[in-house]
């Protein structure tokens, strides 16, 4: 197929819970959705930046200015094939992973459409098979009270979820933890530091190893590998890697450092679909626990996660919640639903699998670039 057009929005959608970390506090969320059309059909795919280089050295503004000068020119005209991996388009560019990712998961969807299957189906190894349903996981964020935390936790419980994650940051950890793991002594139930601590908190950190958590996930700075693996090698909780394993290769390096057992995939982090798929069936080789993450995505960049995460490879649930979670309203119809009994059933229907509401998302447009 030769790609006609790229379309980028820049949308900014309302969060029904402000979102609180250690890097700060979120009560829109700011994302890229990606449009390409060729040959009568149209893809979809999300960038999942946010306005400020908090998480990520990435924003709306860095997104906008790669695609526009580097990214899109080449591809308009180009012809993409069996592989939606755009690597050959770009073989210059470094980083950009969410822009790039974003750009590969709208081919993707344009190829599933065109081939009449689910992304789902493309995403699993070949001759393997999806899962028809998900379980689904929630992340958390930090709360103006260790019992407003409670009070949180137990409305995803009710509402079924399968696994839990509290978000950390320095003064608001093992105390708040253990107040959670009181309430709900059974829970599967995660913490994420996104890195704010440094390696004169492993004593502190390792006083969590008493509360039964399933993970601790990216306690330490980003490129701080050798605190990680000293952590895990003092710790029988599983350390998680996050913003710690940005691409293919830094996952291999930081497994090989024993930096962490357990990997929060997130295809937007390693730059596509096809780059998550070589970190998920290096785990899968190696016995790595894996569980898709995601970044507060609109409903067409969960679709993308929800199909990844349907295929083998993903031991444990992952941060794929419902729609209702994260906005009132989303660009996807129908949203995603987490059932009573904590799934979410993976779509069946070409592509994404789901309609995208043109009138949601125009609405949430601040603006567009049209390339071609
Ligand atoms: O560290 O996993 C993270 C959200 C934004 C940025 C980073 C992270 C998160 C989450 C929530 O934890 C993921 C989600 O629900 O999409
Ligand atoms: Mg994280």
């Amino acid at each position: 197929m030769r790609v006609e057009q790229i379309e980028l929005l820049h949308c900014r959608l309302p969060l029904v819970h402000p979102f609180e970390t250690s890097f700060g506090r979120e009560v829109e969320k700011d994302t890229v959705v990606v449009r390409v059309r060729a040959e009568g059909l149209e893809g979809f795919g999300e960038a999942p930046v946010a306005a400020a280089p908090g998480y990520s050295a990435e924003t709306v503004e860095t997104c906008w200015s790669v695609v526009r000068d580097w990214m899109g020119p080449p591809l308009v005209g180009a012809e993409v094939g069996a592989d939606a991996d755009v690597g050959a388009l770009w073989p210059k560019i470094r980083g950009h992973h969410m822009a790039r990712a974003g750009i590969e998961a709208a081919l993707w969807d344009l190829r599933a459409r065109a081939a009449g299957k689910p992304l789902a189906e493309l995403y699993a190894p070949p001759g393997e098979r999806p899962a028809e349903t998900i379980p689904a996981g929630v992340s958390v964020g930090i709360q103006s009270s260790p019992q407003k935390l409670v009070e949180r936790v137990g409305e995803h419980v009710e509402g079924g979820y399968r696994r839990v994650k509290v978000k950390l940051k320095r003064g608001w950890d093992v105390e708040v933890v253990a107040k959670v793991r009181e309430a709900f002594p059974a829970l599967p139930l995660g913490a994420d530091a996104n890195g704010d601590y440094g390696p004169e908190d492993i004593p502190r950190l390792r006083e969590m190893d008493g509360l039964g958590l399933l993970f601790l996930e990216q306690p330490f700075a980003p490129d701080d590998l050798a605190s990680h693996a000293k952590l895990q090698a003092e710790m029988k909780t599983m350390v998680c890697l996050d913003e710690c394993v940005p691409s293919f290769e830094a996952t291999r390096s930081a497994l090989d450092l024993g930096a962490g057992r357990m990997v929060n995939l997130k295809p937007a982090r390693v730059g596509g679909v096809t780059r998550a798929r070589r970190v998920r069936d290096l785990c899968r080789e190696r016995g790595v626990a894996l569980w898709c993450g995601g970044l507060l995505e609109s409903g067409i960049g969960r679709l993308h996660n929800v199909a990844i995460a349907s295929g083998p490879g993903f031991t444990h649930p992952g941060d794929i919640s419902g729609s209702k979670r994260y906005v009132a309203e989303d660009v996807i119809e129908p949203p995603v639903e987490v059932g009573k009994d904590g799934m979410i059933r993976v779509p069946t229907g070409p592509g994404l699998g789901h309609a995208v509401r043109e009138d949601v998302l125009a609405r949430y447009t601040l603006r567009r670039l049209r390339i071609a």
